[in-house]
């Protein structure tokens, strides 16, 4: 069977999260690093974002449809639950995590610190901080109720729903602002604790994370 190529930087909580599938599922595949918009994620993207696929001739995008594929086509466990509803609630965690918290957690707040970085700057925008975690404090509250009952999003296990919330609250915990909303919510700071301990999220777990860079 022809290679399969996850593609897109590992910083990425979307790649992220899909390595933890591709690792939970037990799929081996080859992790090319490459940002968005460049020649290889283009081709594949048509808004040139990561992650892409490539699997032979099956090229994809999207983390959920890539998720989808890698799911529907090798052997292995799934972190989708058999019973109809919790598999549905799993989509409904995916799509909140989506829309509603990594639009304002990653892309509004925590890219202050990636821009900062990358612009080589020790300060991140602060006014772009300030207005950001006013939002994002309700937010913070409802989640922590969401993992409070049983340390999971959905039932009593780790689900694709984990997959994709785990990258980000780990980028939460690591950056100032966010870790004084997280030390404030008790039950996803021991959420953290506990998904971090696994073995497929230590083993994609990014390495040059860009709070590490900022204090060099
Ligand atoms: N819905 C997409 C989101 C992917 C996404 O936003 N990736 C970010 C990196 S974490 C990206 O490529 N950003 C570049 C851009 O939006 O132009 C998925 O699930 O794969």
């Amino acid at each position: 069977m022809a290679e399969l190529q996850i593609i897109g930087g590992p910083q990425s909580n979307f790649v992220w999260a899909t390595r933890i599938f591709c690792t939970e599922k037990g799929v081996p595949y080859q992790h090319v690093v490459a940002l968005p918009h460049t020649p290889e994620v283009d081709a594949i993207h048509p808004f040139g974002k990561i992650p892409v696929m490539r699997h032979g001739d099956v090229t994809l995008c999207e983390s959920r449809a890539i998720i989808s594929y890698v799911d529907r086509s090798f052997e292995g466990p799934s972190l989708m639950p058999r019973d109809p509803l919790a598999a549905v609630q799993v989509e409904q965690w995916i799509s909140i995590v989506c829309t509603t918290i990594d639009p304002l957690w990653i892309r509004q707040y925590y890219a202050a610190y990636v821009l900062a970085a990358r612009a080589g700057q020790r300060d991140p925008d602060r006014a772009r901080i300030n207005e950001t975690i006013p939002r994002m404090e309700p937010q913070f509250a409802i989640m922590d109720r969401a993992v409070a009952k049983t340390g999971y999003l959905v039932g009593e296990s780790f689900t694709l729903a984990d997959a994709y919330l785990t990258p980000i609250v780990f980028y939460m915990n690591s950056v100032p602002e966010s870790a004084a909303l997280m030390a404030k919510s008790p039950h996803l700071k021991a959420y953290l604790d506990r998904q971090m301990a696994r073995p497929s999220v230590q083993q994609t777990k990014p390495q040059n994370l860009v709070h590490e860079m900022m204090r060099r």
